[in-house]
């Protein structure tokens, strides 16, 4: 990794091509750059390793293989506003092979999936989308012929990194619901060895792209947990960082869709929300870049609990969570303590920098600050309303 700090690779030539062809200002292309390596946890500095690798490095050859699955681990990448991801990931990776993007078909495109491999032996990037079922010999999917089985282990045999984005290819997912008639498992199944994985039905597209640019930049994956999840994306309860937790630790909660805890905003946990056993970070970066809320929960859904295996797609809808863990968040108020009179925005942020949270964190801090002042001031008004008609009664 060149030692070279963002500030002069501001005037650079490379980083301006590179954000002509990304259609991004510098500026922009430079705060994506710094965006990414907080999002990965990086060290300082490690902004200046992104914004060069994505500048100059090669693109790696990725071929990206569907299974058993609805396409919406693609169809999430391809959804996303401004700057467009899709873009982004485009620009970064090299899609040499792609059974839903690809015009080609048949022959024509088998070929290239035969030629990407043999020319990029050993460096090429495989990704996985969908379950693969291992049932009576692998025959319930099949592609020009070839079993998926087959087909995963011929391509992650010269594989320099095996991805197996969505919760299908990760453990299963929803094709290996009971009773699993066809013998859907995840890719480390078939292959009978760890690959990193990026759960979700569907995954988050941010959390694919931010793998691959650790990869351009280090030449290697993040680091993951046990079960091949990034670290950097996977090591949050979703109960952690969400929005709803001050009313889930002041006890208010929605009992029914649509009464009025619901409509006030309230925690989702007893309709049956999963945040407080699954980790992921769709609370701190939400999806489709498409502004605040943009969410599960941020949309007043209950979390089904996507990422994880055994609660996802098994755990009925409304039982209760598990809660992992009960300790609040150090930035929300005490419950002890009127809501919102426990904390002010300044001194949450200080917390949250204090406590070592990334600026992710502390803009969610900011915007749930913001939220509750906002219904407070609501109920307020509400209240004084109710108080001024009393008076004139
Ligand atoms: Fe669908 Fe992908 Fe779910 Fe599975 O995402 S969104 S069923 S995880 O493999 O297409
Ligand atoms: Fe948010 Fe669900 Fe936790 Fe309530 S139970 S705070 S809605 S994650
Ligand atoms: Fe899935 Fe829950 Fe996130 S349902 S998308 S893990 S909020």
């Amino acid at each position: 990794m060149a030692n070279t700090s963002l500030l002069k690779l501001q005037g650079s030539r490379v980083v301006t091509a590179a954000s002509e062809r990304l259609g991004l200002s510098r500026r922009e292309f430079l705060q994506f750059c710094t965006g990414m390596a907080a999002s990965l946890g990086l060290p300082q500095g490690a902004d200046a390793a992104v914004a060069e690798a994505i500048a100059t490095q090669k693109r790696p050859s990725v071929i990206w293989l569907h299974f058993q699955e609805c396409t919406g681990c693609t169809e999430s990448m391809l959804r996303a506003e401004h700057p467009t991801l899709e873009r982004l990931i485009l620009d970064v990776i090299s899609l040499d092979y792609h059974e839903t993007l690809f015009a080609a078909a048949g022959h024509q495109v088998e070929q290239a999936r035969k030629t990407a491999m043999s020319e990029n032996k050993g460096r090429y990037v495989l990704v996985v989308e969908g379950a693969i079922p291992t049932r009576d010999g692998g025959i319930y999917c099949k592609v020009g012929g070839r079993t998926a089985v087959e087909l995963t282990r011929e391509c992650a045999a010269d594989a320099a990194a095996v991805i197996a984005i969505g919760s299908c290819a990760s453990w299963g997912g929803m094709p290996s619901t009971d009773p699993n008639p066809t013998g859907a498992a995840g890719v480390a199944a078939v292959l009978g060895k760890p690959v990193v994985t990026i759960p979700g039905c569907p995954p988050n597209p941010y959390n694919f792209l931010s793998t691959v640019v650790h990869f351009l930049t280090f030449g290697s994956l993040p680091p993951v947990d046990e079960l091949g999840r990034p670290k950097f994306a996977y090591s949050r309860l979703v109960h952690e960082n969400c929005e709803r937790r001050a009313h889930f630790d002041a006890g208010r909660f929605a009992m029914d869709f649509g009464d009025e805890g619901h409509r006030k905003g309230y925690c989702l946990y007893k309709l049956g929300c999963k945040g407080p056993e699954t980790y992921a970070n769709c609370p701190t970066i939400l999806f489709g870049d498409a502004g605040a809320g943009t969410w599960p929960v941020g949309c007043g859904h209950p979390c089904i609990g996507c990422t994880e295996q055994g609660i996802g797609f098994s755990k009925p809808i409304h039982m209760l969570a598990k809660v992992k863990n009960a300790e609040p968040p150090q930035q929300y108020p005490r419950i002890v303590e009127e809501k919102g009179s426990g904390a002010t925005l300044a001194s949450a942020a200080i917390l949250a920098a204090v406590a070592g949270a990334a600026a992710g964190g502390t803009a969610m801090v900011a915007r749930n600050l913001g939220l509750s002042h906002k219904l407070e001031e609501a109920e307020r008004a509400a209240a004084r309303k109710t108080e001024l008609g009393d008076g004139q009664r």
